[in-house]
């Protein structure tokens, strides 16, 4: 099993610069443009650096435009965070299938979506993947069209949010810093929640360290089944 670790991971290596981004949203049944609502990078490189101010929404050294839009989306529902290589790219071009990794997302209640930065706390995970039955995540959204499945919460406050939707990459965590981190930040009106429940929140940066047992692993060196701890804050559930 070691060496079928091994092969993959030299085999991913070529083709190390095909990273991805959080382009568009589904939700309620509606599949939004590309760009529509979500800040989205001309470039889709990394964040590396887990106290930078970009781990919140991307941005530099990735250009990101803002957007003046809001999607309304129905509490308790599935959404989808469709991810791709390039703004342009198709669901058969997702991201190199040699990212393996974690898949997360987050929720935070802001006054104006459209301009907050989504810096510091307020943040409360909402969905989360790791490696299961021997395959990761970010494989599960590969071959679902690039597509990331999140059920919103039914029992949360009505009101705008930022739903940011991450996808890590850890063929280079062997070495700190060397995790890639991929996040997107799409502005939403959640409508329909019950709003019974006050999450626990986190601060963006603040909710990974360099050191964490899920950002620094040499995930080729493992035995088969092993237990992967997704990084972050525990699942927020209802
Ligand atoms: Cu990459």
């Amino acid at each position: 099993m070691k060496a079928s670790f091994l092969l993959a991971g030299i085999a991913s290596v070529s083709v190390a610069s095909a990273h991805t981004i959080f382009a568009q949203l589904t939700a309620d049944g509606k599949t939004w443009p590309v760009s529509h609502a979500i800040r989205t990078p001309s470039y889709d490189g990394p964040q590396t650096d887990v106290r930078s101010n970009n781990l919140a929404c991307n941005g530099p050294p990735n250009p990101t435009t803002p957007s003046d839009k809001i999607i309304t989306v129905t509490a308790g529902t599935n959404v989808s965070a469709v991810w791709r290589h390039t703004l342009q790219s198709g669901p058969n071009d997702v991201m190199d299938p040699g990212h393996w990794g974690p898949v997360m997302a987050y929720l935070k209640k802001v006054t104006d979506a459209k301009t907050d930065k989504g810096v510091g706390d307020g943040w409360f995970k909402i969905q989360e993947g790791g490696y299961t039955n021997g395959k990761w995540a970010t494989n599960v959204v590969i071959d679902n069209k690039g597509n990331q499945v999140i059920t919103i919460p039914s029992c949360i406050a009505n009101g705008q949010y930022l739903l940011r939707a991450e996808m890590i990459a850890l063929h280079g965590a062997r070495s700190s810093g060397g995790a890639q981190l991929y996040m997107e930040c799409a502005q939403i009106e959640i409508k329909g929640g019950s709003g019974t429940a006050l999450p626990k929140t986190y601060s963006i940066p603040g909710i990974y360290k360099s050191n964490d047992p899920g950002l620094l692993i040499d995930i080729y060196n493992q035995k088969a089944g092993f237990k992967y701890m997704i990084p972050g804050p525990p699942l927020f559930n209802c």
